[in-house]
């Protein structure tokens, strides 16, 4: 069954989506995510340049094959782009080859190894009030695992709270980048005292995660980690600037707090290191920036060697398809851990039409054949491309920070 057509499709139903749409001789279609937040057109071009020619014409059941071609064949391996352009055609296959079986993805990654798929939502606050009534909200929800992050007093942008004007966190919108303010004295002195005030209001029937997106420096993380033992986080996500592997030694070496990473990852050579020498609890690579399900599980089986659990990346800026792939992946693999869940803003169900669904803080992709969601092409054309950068962090003096 050969490849006649493949596109890429820029839309933003809410926020900004690529969408690469496989089209077979038999008229099967598959979808795959090709996003990336903030440097969208990157990957679109990747796509319509360099790899669409080399689609048709290609048989669309050799998954394996393909990805190996388009990996190995470029030279120029890794990176975001690559490996999110290669995400979206792998997706987009599995997507095939799941309609063409008569089944849902998960079924042809061995069938479902848990009922569910146990989800984490955002609780964010501008103070410690906000954040215990949007905490409240997640477990009436029936959320089993809640992200806890609040504005840092003194500081008036913190990652993770979202502006009063109903706006998301991210990404800014402007032509240029938003500039936020860091300061880490005042962080590492507030955040435990959030973390403590979640728990004596709610107790800890709850998992309780945290991110520090990048901010820290090993010795720093190392505090906080201890610091944070006391309210038993499920895990401090993000730690330190995650290209350097071996930071995670001496963060280790001073807590039993679980460390998560990985979102930023694109492949297993990122994550090797931190797995074998069983420096982190869960690895949060994504199924969109990390290769897609064929590479996905590749780094989870390496990771289950050593007792690493996944945890993957799930932000709103990750489209529907993205999140319906990771919904498989994660309900069929022996060592999931925990799954982020943020949504899609509207009116991205007009244009993503999905069969994954919420119950009691647990998901599950839904057994329509393949992935399940079927993408409306003429309902994205009415929501064009709009540019959008991610903030830049400076500290208090202005030297530029991670973010
Ligand atoms: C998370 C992440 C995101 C990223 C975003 C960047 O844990 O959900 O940190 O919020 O910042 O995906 O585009
Ligand atoms: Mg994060």
């Amino acid at each position: 069954m050969k490849i006649i057509d493949a596109r890429v499709v820029i839309s933003s139903p809410g926020r900004n989506y690529v969408t690469l749409v496989i089209e077979t001789e038999s008229g099967v279609i598959g979808v795959g995510d090709a996003t990336l937040n903030g440097r969208e057109l990157s990957v679109a071009s990747y796509l319509r340049d360099h790899v669409v020619p080399l689609l048709i014409g290609r048989e669309a059941n050799r998954i394996e094959d393909t990805w190996h071609y388009l990996y190995k064949g470029s030279y120029w391996r890794r990176g975001p782009v690559q490996m999110t352009a290669i995400a979206a055609v792998d997706i987009a296959l599995w997507d095939i080859k799941g309609k063409v079986a008569g089944l849902p993805v998960y079924e042809l990654l061995g069938g479902a190894a848990r009922e569910g798929v146990m989800v984490y939502g955002h609780a964010t606050g501008a103070d410690l009030d906000e954040l215990k009534d949007d905490f409240r909200k997640h477990l009436d929800a029936g959320y089993k695992a809640v992200r806890a992050q609040c504005s840092v007093p003194g500081l008036s942008k913190t990652y993770g709270v979202p502006p009063a004007d109903g706006r998301m966190y991210e990404p800014a919108s402007g032509s240029l980048p938003q500039q936020d303010v860091w300061e880490t004295t005042a962080y590492l002195d507030f955040a435990p005292r959030m973390m403590e005030a979640i728990r004596e209001e709610f107790g800890f029937g709850v998992h309780l995660l945290h991110d520090v997106h990048h901010r820290l420096t090993p010795i720093e993380a190392a505090r906080l980690g201890a610091a944070l033992e006391p309210y038993r986080p499920f895990w401090m996500e993000d730690p330190t600037p995650a290209e350097d592997q071996s930071a995670f030694r001496l963060i280790r070496e001073h807590t039993t707090t679980p460390i998560a990473v990985g979102e930023v990852f694109n492949s297993i050579w990122d994550c090797q290191q931190l797995i074998t020498e069983r420096l982190i609890d869960y690895i949060r690579t994504s199924v969109s920036h990390a290769g897609g399900i064929t590479h996905l599980r590749r780094i989870f089986s390496l990771a289950e060697l050593y007792g690493v659990k996944s945890g993957s990346h799930g932000a709103g800026d990750l489209s529907p398809v993205s999140f319906a792939a990771a919904l498989h992946v994660d309900l069929s693999i022996p060592n999931f851990g925990v799954q982020e869940y943020m949504g899609h803003r509207e009116p991205a169900n007009e244009v993503f039409h999905t069969s994954y669904s919420f119950e009691n803080g647990y998901m599950h992709p839904g057994n329509l054949p393949g992935l399940g969601v079927e993408f409306d092409e003429k309902a994205a054309a009415a929501f064009p491309y709009d540019p959008k950068y991610l903030p830049v962090n400076r500290k208090l003096d202005g030297t530029v920070h991670d973010w």
